[in-house]
């Protein structure tokens, strides 16, 4: 979302955007969907890059070829190298093309997540007993950022629900809440004040027990590279790209609304439901199309990143403007 430095003619008035605390960090903050596509390929020309992930064993691919479960969109799939090296992940760089080789070296060993708060069994799960506790598949999701870019990614990984019924949520819980690392010796920027740290998100519990909402292990059948959120995240496919949270470390079911970090920095600008809405803009520019990244031009952005069918009853009755 800071995808370059404010300059004046793009925004006339940041005071409008930005409260005072927010606006002196925010300094940096002006996306242009206007300018990804440019950006975009000033950064990536077309090459080679490794991804040295290790392969995932027993990958299930699931759904047949309908799929009205929406695992499987049958869109063409964005490469592994944009995949891998056009990165939003700030805890390394605000600069997309910048992540994958600042996050090259980042370790997870003893990698450890907490599923805690409003739950019957709170448990601290080794990363290798939260891989097993149900098996990989594969899902080809449609992502949509914010800033108006897209992309199709075969993600592998397991429903959220799975692990939430794991720890049996107790009848007062009514949103889930997502905690990154903070550890400002393996998250570079961290040690800078770009954002409040750690970074944090959060579904209501229906939300994050649809079956579509994936607790991401890997992607293009490998383990998940760091600049992608290694060793675990979440990905929300009907939701902008910010709510899928990276490099998890915590899992809290809470009672009340939790905090999130970009309604946090810009209320007026990000909602804690994000869902992608081509009716509803950005206070800077339009949601209606988006940017897939490999094709030239710009296609229709879809009600819900077009998964309406499948999570639209979620929504019935609220109002998706006040709502964003
Ligand atoms: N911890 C953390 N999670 C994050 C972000 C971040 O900066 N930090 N960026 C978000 C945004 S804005 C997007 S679009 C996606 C990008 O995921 P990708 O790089 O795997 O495509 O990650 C989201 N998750
Ligand atoms: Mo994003």
């Amino acid at each position: 979302m800071l995808a370059k430095k404010l300059s004046a003619s793009e925004v006339t008035d940041p005071a409008l955007y930005f409260n005072r605390r927010n606006f002196i960090r925010a300094g940096i903050l002006a996306a242009s969907a206007v300018a990804t596509g440019a950006v975009y390929r000033r950064l990536n020309p077309a090459g080679g890059g490794e991804v040295n992930t290790p392969l995932i064993q027993g990958v299930t691919v699931p759904a047949p070829a309908t799929d009205p479960s929406g695992f499987r969109a049958a869109d063409r799939q964005t490469s592994l190298q944009d995949i891998t090296h056009y990165n939003n992940f700030y805890e390394f760089s605000t600069d997309k093309a910048s992540v994958a080789p600042l996050a090259a070296n980042f370790n997870t060993t003893g990698w450890r997540v907490s599923v805690e708060g409003l739950v019957k069994m709170p448990r601290v799960f080794e990363l290798d007993d939260l891989l097993k506790l149900s098996p990989p598949e594969e899902r080809i999701y449609r992502m949509r950022c914010v800033e108006g870019w897209s992309m199709v990614i075969p993600w592998v990984g397991y429903s959220l629900s799975k692990l939430l019924d794991a720890v049996e949520p107790l009848e007062e819980a009514k949103y889930v809440a997502f905690e990154t690392l903070l550890d400002p010796k393996r998250m570079p920027e961290q040690s800078a004040g770009v954002l409040q740290w750690p970074y944090v998100e959060g579904l209501r519990l229906d939300e994050a027990r649809h079956p579509l909402t994936l607790l991401a292990t890997g992607l293009y059948g490998r383990a998940l590279p760091p600049q992608d959120g290694a060793p675990i995240r979440l990905v929300v496919p009907w939701k902008y790209g910010f709510k899928g949270i990276k490099s998890i470390v915590k899992i809290s079911l809470v009672a009340s609304q939790p905090r999130t970090t970009w309604n946090s920095e810009a209320p007026r600008e990000y909602g804690f439901y994000a869902n992608v809405n081509p009716h509803v803009d950005h206070p800077r520019w339009s949601q209606a199309t988006e940017q897939r990244i490999g094709e030239f031009g710009r296609r229709p952005t879809l009600m819900f990143n077009g998964y309406e069918e499948q999570v639209g009853h979620l929504y019935a009755g609220m109002d998706l403007r006040t709502n964003f």
